[in-house]
């Protein structure tokens, strides 16, 4: 039976009447609706069903993101013509006191006021976009880079742990629970040669040369949301803002903003990393964290990129070799297609790696 969202709208504390609600977006975690209301000077909403098979605590997250948000809008309030409502994520607090409710199937569900006029870009096509995304995602560290004790919680434990991610991987591949692994010796092979060296950014931390701070550990660019002048409002998707490292988000928003092809294109020759977006984020990311980051750090930077990327097509195998029962997929085979478009995009990098090192040392 189809969720009653007009029902699930009125438990929470909203202005305005519910007029309707669609599905909306292009995540793979949550269920994601756009609400309207019928007043035209009221805000519309978005109502998400949050995912609790991937989010397994959902007051710790609430209360993550409780905090996040009530940081940023303290800092904006600050800031003279900040606009409340489009440069910051608002939760709309439940009728019941909290910041989520819990339907009668045992289902979360959390309402954000929906910011309007925004951009959203899966594919970014220039240099001043990837410039404005990296400024974007530097801004976010150092605004939480103050955050009052106690630590975040851990929303997914070793979400960008490679030394994890691999072992997860492997025992996949033993189970081979749905007989897929025989078709993937490339693929399989691909993660064997390259294992070994991704496990650098742990080791870093485990010696004290890179310190935890608080990172988004989601930057994909369509979790960037820009104004009609194609700048940056505002950060979204804050689920998996924890204790991190900063390549975490430096990797995986280059993933998305230095690829001038989808996250899954199918036709691989049209898989590269650009050199000149991969440059303009670059720059942008700098121009708010440069005086913050310890050599250490930026001399892991140019990496950063192909270590996520290979991380997320580890990940999108590991979902393909379990059954898919992590991302929403579109068809059959979509995780094998993700896989095989991240592997390109990590060669692609891999060829440009020299050039990257030199890019950022040059403006770090
Ligand atoms: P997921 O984890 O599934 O990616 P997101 O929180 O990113 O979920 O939300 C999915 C999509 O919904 C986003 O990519 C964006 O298009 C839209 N969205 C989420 N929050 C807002 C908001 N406050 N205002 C406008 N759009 C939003
Ligand atoms: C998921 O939530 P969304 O769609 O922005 C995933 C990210 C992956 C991304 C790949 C909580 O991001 O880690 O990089 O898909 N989020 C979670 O597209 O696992
Ligand atoms: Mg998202």
């Amino acid at each position: 039976m189809k969720p009653d969202l007009r029902e699930l709208f009125g438990s929470f504390l909203a202005e305005g009447s519910f007029e309707k609600a669609v599905t909306f977006g292009s995540g793979h975690i949550h269920d994601t609706y756009l609400i309207t209301t019928r007043e035209k000077e009221k805000d519309d909403y978005i109502l998400q069903r949050l995912n609790s098979n991937i989010f397994r605590r959902i007051p710790e997250l609430q209360e993550n993101i409780e905090r996040v948000t009530n940081h940023i809008r303290g800092k904006l309030l600050n800031i003279p013509g900040a606009d409340l409502k489009r440069e910051c994520v608002n939760m709309i607090p439940a009728r019941n006191g909290k910041s989520w409710i819990t339907d009668e199937k045992g289902n979360s569900w959390r309402l954000l006021v929906f910011i309007t006029n925004h951009r959203s870009y899966d594919i970014v096509d220039s240099s001043a976009l990837a410039y404005e995304g990296g400024r974007a995602v530097g801004r976010f560290q150092a605004m939480l880079a103050d955050m009052p004790e106690p630590p975040l919680h851990e929303t997914i434990p070793d979400f960008h742990n490679a030394e994890k991610r691999l072992e997860w991987f492997w025992n996949a591949v033993a189970l081979d629970k749905v007989m897929r692994a025989a078709k993937l010796k490339r693929e399989i092979e691909f993660i064997r040669e390259r294992a070994e060296k991704m496990t650098i950014i742990r080791r870093l931390g485990r010696e004290g040369r890179i310190p935890l701070r608080i990172t988004h550990n989601d930057t994909k660019f369509n979790n960037i949301l820009l104004d009609e002048n194609d700048r940056a409002l505002c950060i979204i998707d804050l689920d998996t803002v924890m204790p991190g490292y900063v390549h975490y988000d430096f990797g995986d928003a280059i993933r998305t903003a230095a690829n001038v092809a989808a996250e899954d294109e199918q036709d691989l020759s049209r898989i590269r990393m650009d050199i000149s977006l991969f440059k303009a984020y670059a720059e942008g990311y700098l121009s708010e964290t440069r005086d913050t980051l310890n050599p250490v750090e930026k001399e892991y930077l140019a990496f950063a990129p192909i270590l996520i990327t290979f991380v997320q097509a580890v990940r999108f195998l590991t979902d393909y070799l379990d059954g898919d029962n992590y991302y929403k997929i579109h068809h059959e085979h979509h995780n094998l297609q993700r896989t095989r478009a991240q592997i390109r995009l990590v060669e692609s990098m891999e060829e440009h790696y020299v050039r990257m090192q030199e890019i950022i040392s040059r403006s770090a």
